[in-house]
């Protein structure tokens, strides 16, 4: 999608400070970090949200998880324990409309979430 900011972190148009990348997925530091470690993790593939996802994105979400468990373990969060996030559409608190996966940690995180 050619105006989504997403999709130019993919194709590296717009820089991100990344700290993983495969075939299907991408993840960078937020640029506006809730936590000591927050990072994005983004198919590459242009989906909206979550209500866009199909059956045959299974595999791709699955994908996406194990990414998530291996980037926690990266960045030495595993132990302590993290939280991963799906913010899907309006009252969601979404707020770019490419799915993407928050992975929070490094301090203790309140819950219910706001
Ligand atoms: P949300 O779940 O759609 O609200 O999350 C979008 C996140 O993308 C949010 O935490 C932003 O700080 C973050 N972000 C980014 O890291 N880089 C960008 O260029 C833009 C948003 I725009």
């Amino acid at each position: 999608m050619s105006d989504c900011i997403f999709c130019k972190i993919v194709s590296k148009e717009i820089p991100a400070n990344l700290v993983y990348e495969d075939d299907h997925v991408i993840a960078f530091h937020d640029i506006s970090p809730t936590a000591p470690v927050h990072v994005l993790v983004v198919p590459k593939e242009h989906i909206e949200s979550l209500n866009h996802i199909t059956h045959e994105k299974k595999e791709l979400l699955g994908h996406i998880h194990l990414c998530i468990k291996e980037i926690a373990e990266k960045l030495d969060i595993s132990e302590s324990g993290y939280r991963v996030v799906n913010n899907c559409g309006k009252q969601g608190g979404q707020t770019v409309g490419h799915i993407h996966f928050h992975l929070l940690g490094g301090r203790q995180l309140e819950w219910p979430a706001g």
